[in-house]
């Protein structure tokens, strides 16, 4: 076996059971903090039952000895037992109450993120306009994330940072960082990974999918991320523009491109589809019709899904209003499709 050091062993059982590396300002505080109670209820958890055992030894009934009756009172042991703990809480109040105003209040100049959280996708506006679905940071600047759930309740949650919001239907919810360390871009370059951000509030069928991975750039090669990656309908071509929105806005999860039938997938499979037809209940009506998947009927599926559903299947695709997905997002969609065509 290995020779492990008593650092390496502390920073395995840190990966394990605990929390991963801290890898934001506030980690230091919240894992002090957090260790301080820990240690705390360990130290009074066995000096309580090694005081108990003790004393059920000490004093177990046995012939010869009768029981004393027991004192009714002690003064000097009721106000230690008074003070301590008193002190003791008021200090995890101290520390936990100023921590979490820090947390609350983002400072002004915080650069800005808008968090869409919904079954069972995370999404990340940027102020400049670039969308992902993965978190991508600059290191030590405050990063403030503004949070919106389209359906359910879900929790944003970033370990290494130590910062969980829940993300409320019908209201923003707010949190901060400083992320003080970069990640490599996938490879680990300087030894740390991506970090994870996961939904901590359970949303259903697919809630332990709801993840994504946290990058950490320096401020420069994060700006020159940034703008990159807003500009991408217009740097990319239309079929590749086009396989990033799918992801990206999320019909990857309902719809494989390689012909994946299995249940995990609410829709149809869509790669081989161009071009082909199908028979269509058209909505309010019962008659059947005849439809080609082409330019116009992929539109109005994305536009409209109700409007036309196939005969056999259920509806349950999303409305993707112009909002959501303009129209040269769609035509960039398109594109993508149609270079699906060949593939089984
Ligand atoms: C929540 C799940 C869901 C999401 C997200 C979703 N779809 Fe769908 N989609 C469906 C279902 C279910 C159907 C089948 C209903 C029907 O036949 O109209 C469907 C049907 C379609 C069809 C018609 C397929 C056919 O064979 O006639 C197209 C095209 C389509 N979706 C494209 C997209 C695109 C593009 C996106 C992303 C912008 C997307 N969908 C996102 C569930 C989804
Ligand atoms: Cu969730």
């Amino acid at each position: 076996m290995a020779h492990i050091t008593g650092l390496d062993m502390h920073s395995i059982l840190a990966d394990t059971l605990f929390f991963p590396p801290e890898r934001s300002t506030f980690a230091g505080d919240v894992d002090g903090l957090f260790n301080f109670i820990y240690y705390l209820c360990l130290f009074f958890f066995v000096l309580i039952i090694a005081a108990m055992t003790y004393f059920a030894i000490k004093y177990c009934a046995r012939p010869g000895h009768s029981e004393k009756p027991s004192p009714s009172h002690n003064e000097s042991l009721e106000i230690t037992w008074s003070v301590i703990p008193s002190i003791l809480v008021g200090v995890i109040f101290f520390y936990g109450f100023t921590g979490y105003l820090n947390m609350r209040e983002a400072p002004e100049d915080a650069y800005e993120i808008q968090v869409y959280a919904k079954k069972w996708q995370w999404s990340f506006k940027y102020p400049n306009g670039a969308e992902t679905t993965e978190l991508h940071l600059p290191a030590g600047k405050p990063v403030k994330f503004l949070e919106q759930s389209a359906d359910v309740l879900h929790s944003f949650y970033i370990p290494a940072f130590r910062i969980k919001m829940d993300c409320v239907p019908g209201r923003y919810t707010s949190t901060w960082a400083i992320p003080n360390a970069t990640t490599g871009s996938g490879i680990s370059i300087d030894g740390h990974q991506p970090y994870h951000l996961f939904c901590a509030e359970y949303c259903g069928q697919q809630h332990s999918q709801m993840r994504a991975l946290v990058y950490v750039h320096e401020p420069a090669e994060f700006e020159a991320w940034a703008e990159k990656e807003a500009n991408f309908l217009e740097t990319k071509p239309p079929a590749e523009a086009g396989a990033i929105l799918f992801q990206r806005k999320g019909c990857v999860q309902c719809h494989s491109v390689t012909g994946d039938r299995s249940t995990k997938y609410l829709g149809p499979p869509l790669n081989g589809q161009w071009g082909t037809e199908r028979d269509v209940i058209p909505r309010g009506s019962s008659t059947p019709e005849k439809v080609m998947m082409d330019e116009n009927y992929v539109r109005e599926s994305i536009r409209q899904p109700m409007a036309k559903i196939v005969q056999g299947r259920k509806p349950g695709m999303t409305v993707f209003t112009p909002s959501l997905l303009n129209d040269k997002q769609i035509t960039a969609i398109i594109a993508y499709l149609k270079s699906l065509k060949d593939e089984k």
